[in-house]
């Protein structure tokens, strides 16, 4: 056991994790990450799946805390692939000089809080117990996969993998029959690459999904530069933008403009590629009537490419466009021409099981060599949750949280001092491009941390008074949004048993970054300090 005591904690070496090491040692703090993989990378360290790729152009999913370093550093596509964005996380580490705090391999496996000490304790897989003044929980949004529990899965001969949990030197499925089950961002970007290469894809789809072309191409170094050369102009114009993406979110509404006009800005939207299609009009995620003129709009397209008619009609969507995350497609209803892929429509007739040779559907057994889980993650929640965390009065975080996530800010937890979120639950994350997110979350974090230092104090806490009312704002927007009337991951519904609760703030990036520079401005309102 460590006898010195460590002035941070960080827990999670993504971008949220180096970023806060960044920051934290340029306030002098004596500071360890503690990171379960072998590298650096979060996100972009497991999710290896064959097409893996960033849904935020690659120019604006970046670091903004080093002028240099965005300077230098040179993407080459529009949206970067996996393997680009992770050594772009390796670039940060080695060029800050950042692994030397960060032990790998290594899981935090509990935390309590010493209340006499105001320390909190940090046990690890390594066997060792950390003692620490503060603690920054940069566990990451979509770090623990959801594995469904299918009978008979641990009995199928072949190999298994989950897009979350990939293996570091691929997979190849040449001549194999291969089975993927979801139809979520990460199958709408696998399937296409994996149909090129198996013998057979059989796409197992509980719900029908949305995507609109990403028109990914090569990044000219001309565009780039001219970026560049302004790049303060487009990081301020993101910011002032809903999402904090430079997309531009049209004022007029769907309804009040003739159908005309609205299947011009749709084809404008359609033909520029991207997530900004739903930004199209300002009522899309407030009105039922708006939402369904652009759902039709991808409907129709999904009939232009797909040329069996019945697999078209069960590729159709049927729910709210842009209630689950909107997909970025490059070919995926194409893939679905081709001879060697078919589709198992599981919404009326789910998987009833996997035996050794393949997976049960529909009354027939589909055979298979390889079984790809596409099912996403235990969303948000998930990563603290499995850390067995206890706050005051030894209050442990996931029995507060079991009827769902209570934060202030998505930063703070009352019960819990010192301890903070980057991107948690009741923070735009998910809804935003993580990056700036990040960003604002660590030197927010960071200028909190100084203040309490300046001030002599202890401990800083959040009053469960704020963080009621911080809960009680989330819900309320959440209710004036469509995005909220779905079984997505927002709420936890991908989870068998998960409490429904809308878990990010949908207020909107620039309403969030004023409540809490306000609440900076005025002492930290809504935090005690001791
Ligand atoms: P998602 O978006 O959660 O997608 C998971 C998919 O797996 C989705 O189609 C689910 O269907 C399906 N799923 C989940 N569990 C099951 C079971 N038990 N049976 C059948 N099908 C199931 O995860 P992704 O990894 O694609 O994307 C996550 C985020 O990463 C994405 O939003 C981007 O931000 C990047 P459902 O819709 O729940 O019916």
């Amino acid at each position: 056991m460590s006898s010195d005591r460590l002035d941070m904690v960080v827990v999670g070496a993504g971008f949220a994790g180096l970023a806060m090491l960044h920051a934290a040692r340029a306030l002098g703090l004596a500071v360890r990450v503690v990171e379960a993989g072998g590298g650096v990378g979060g996100t972009w360290f497991w999710n290896r799946y064959p097409g893996a790729r960033c849904d935020v152009e690659s120019m604006e999913y970046s670091y903004q805390f080093s002028e240099a370093l965005q300077q230098d550093w040179v993407w080459h596509e529009r949206y970067a692939a996996q393997p680009e964005i992770l050594a772009y996380a390796e670039h940060v580490a080695d060029r800050f000089d950042l692994r030397r705090d960060i032990q790998f391999d290594t899981r935090v496996v509990s935390a309590a809080f010493d209340e006499d000490r105001s320390e909190w304790r940090v046990t690890t897989t390594a066997g060792e117990t950390l003692r620490t003044r503060f603690m920054v929980m940069a566990t990451g949004c979509l770090s623990v996969a959801n594995r469904p529990d299918l009978p008979g899965l641990g009995r199928f001969r072949g190999p298994r993998y989950h897009t979350g949990d990939w293996p570091h030197e691929g997979v190849d499925f040449s001549g194999l029959r291969v089975g993927i089950i979801g139809t979520g961002s990460s199958a709408v970007q696998a399937i296409p690459v994996i149909a090129e290469r198996a013998d057979h894809l059989t796409v197992f789809q509980r719900t029908a999904t949305y995507t609109v072309p990403a028109h990914n191409r090569p990044l000219p170094p001309a565009e780039s530069a001219a970026i560049k050369a302004d790049y303060a102009t487009l990081r301020a114009r993101a910011k002032r933008t809903f999402s904090g993406i430079d997309i531009v979110f049209n004022e007029a509404e769907a309804l009040a403009v003739t159908p005309a006009a609205r299947q011009r800005e749709y084809e404008a939207r359609w033909a520029q590629g991207g997530i900004g299609f739903i930004a199209a009009f300002a009522d899309l995620l407030r009105s039922a009537e708006a939402n369904a003129t652009a759902a039709q709009f991808v409907r129709d397209k999904i009939g232009e490419v797909v040329r069996d008619p019945a697999v078209a009609e069960r590729l159709a969507p049927r729910h709210v466009i842009g209630c689950k995350r909107l997909c970025l497609d490059t070919g995926y209803w194409r893939s679905f021409n081709q001879p060697n892929v078919t589709l198992v429509d599981i919404a009326e007739n789910p998987i009833a099981g996997v035996v050794e040779g393949g997976i049960v559907a529909g009354g027939r057994t589909w055979p298979l060599d390889a079984i790809v889980l596409a099912t996403g993650f235990d969303a948000m929640t998930g990563a603290l949750n499995r850390i067995d965390i206890g706050g005051i009065g030894g209050l442990k975080l996931a029995q507060k949280w079991a009827a769902g996530p209570r934060t202030y800010l998505g930063l703070a937890i009352a019960g819990f001092p010192n301890l903070f979120t980057v991107t948690g639950p009741g923070s735009p994350s998910v809804l935003t491009n993580m990056l700036p997110t990040i960003e604002q979350h660590v030197e927010w974090i960071a200028a909190c941390v100084a203040h309490v230092g300046a001030r002599g104090a202890r401990q800083i806490a959040a009053e469960p008074g704020a963080e009621d009312a911080w809960v009680a704002h989330n819900a309320e927007v959440a209710s004036r949004t469509l995005r909220s009337t779905c079984a997505s991951w927002y709420v936890g519904a991908n989870v068998p048993g998960k409490p429904r609760v809308f878990m990010p703030y949908i207020g909107g990036f620039p309403t969030y970054v004023k409540a809490c520079a306000a609440i900076a401005a005025e002492g930290y309102a809504g935090f005690h300090l001791s």
